[in-house]
């Protein structure tokens, strides 16, 4: 642990790197994959359980928590982490892309972002400084700029526009948040699918000698080639030595390929969202575990893992958890499918360590698509 904020390289692999971040709060081993706590819940899970399944880390969102149960209130509770019973660190994002996808009447302009909440109809005005205010009300740990995430396709015009005052935004954030040694605010690259663009972004944030640095929008709508793509022109552009998060992302694939190109952070609604909805995670694919042929498959999801989720229940039991709209379906699978995604965490950390992160990954890969059994 550490009383200042670093992040070390312990060793590379071709562009994937196995890294540490420090802080009061713990370490983050990198690759890392942070579990989607949004509103202070990693939702179906218990807390101790997400721990031990191996998260250094979990995301909360501003929008959510500035709603209910508000960010002063928040403070007043003492912050998120003994709110929730998470001490360990916590990472906030700033609220502007969750405006976009959940609050009723939004605008954004160079101010910043005006919106309705989707909770009371209460109308709030939130610059980039409250952005960064609220989130150390929250207690973050590492805290996201205010940024806009164009959904793509889009116009190049409104691409750069919307690039241009992330990168306004990412000086105002840097200012409000100041000198915070055990804490971090990270910058956010932006630039759509346009390769000139995302470049740019970066180099500007680079210039800003911020303590990390994520790729935003994208996941939103494009093909995984130009995501891809748009890390491979964006990763170089970023300083070797902080760490980079890549929003929002995204299945096992996505995240195998993310990291090859020099990716050390994720997160996404993925595994406990699918979980909720009756989907399973697994070494050898996804599992549906509304179908009807579940039904009286007495086998575990993975007798292998070391989840009990994974481990100690049948197909034909969770089929009928989730065909029966029971909660404990919906937990064991989120339990299952974060199991899933930290072990695979794991994976790629040792691989990287010993040298063989393609082999791995391949591996990996082709064991989901040869599919379940
Ligand atoms: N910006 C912010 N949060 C995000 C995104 C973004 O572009 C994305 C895009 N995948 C997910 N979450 N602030």
């Amino acid at each position: 642990m550490s009383d200042q904020f670093t992040f070390r390289l312990l060793a590379q692999d071709g562009a994937a790197r196995r890294g540490a971040i420090s802080m009061p709060r713990g370490t983050i081993r990198t690759p890392a994959f942070m579990p989607v706590g949004t509103g202070g819940t990693v939702k179906a899970m218990y807390m101790d359980q997400v721990r031990a399944l191996g998260s250094d880390i979990i995301l909360g969102n501003t929008y959510h928590l500035m709603l209910r149960p508000g960010a002063e209130r928040m403070a007043r509770l003492g912050g998120l982490h003994q709110f929730a019973g998470w001490p360990h660190p916590i990472l906030t994002d700033s609220g502007g892309f969750q405006v976009m996808s959940l609050a009723e009447l939004r605008k954004i302009t160079e101010k910043g972002v005006t919106f309705r909440s989707h909770v009371d109809g209460q109308v709030f005005e939130m610059p980039p400084e409250r952005s960064i205010e609220i989130q150390g009300l929250l207690g973050s740990d590492i805290q996201m700029q205010l940024d806009e995430c164009v959904a793509l396709p889009a116009e190049e015009a409104e691409i750069e526009r919307a690039m241009e005052m992330s990168l306004r935004w990412a000086e105002r954030c840097k200012t409000a948040f100041g000198d915070q040694p055990g804490k971090a605010m990270f910058g956010i690259v932006q630039g759509g699918d346009r390769a000139h663009l995302r470049q740019r972004s970066a180099q500007a944030l680079a210039a800003m000698d911020l303590k990390g640095y994520a790729v935003g929008g994208l996941a939103v709508g494009e093909p995984q080639a130009v995501m891809l793509e748009m890390l491979e022109a964006t990763c170089p552009e970023l300083p070797a030595e902080k760490p980079r998060y890549l929003m929002g992302v995204g299945t096992p694939d996505d995240i195998l390929k993310s990291v090859a190109r020099g990716i050390d952070m994720f997160d996404c609604v993925m595994p406990t969202r699918a979980g909720r909805h009756g989907l399973a995670y697994t070494r050898r694919g996804k599992i549906n575990l509304k179908n009807a042929r579940h039904a009286e498959d007495l086998r575990p999801l993975d007798e292998e893992s070391d989840c009990p989720a994974s481990r100690d229940y049948s197909r034909a039991y969770l089929h009928h958890l989730v065909k029966s709209g029971e909660s404990l379906g919906g937990m064991l699978l989120t339990w299952n499918n974060l199991a899933y995604y930290q072990a695979l965490m794991q994976d790629i950390r040792d691989a990287i360590e010993a040298g063989r992160f393609t082999e791995r990954s391949a591996e990996i890969s082709a064991a989901w698509e040869k599919g379940d059994l």
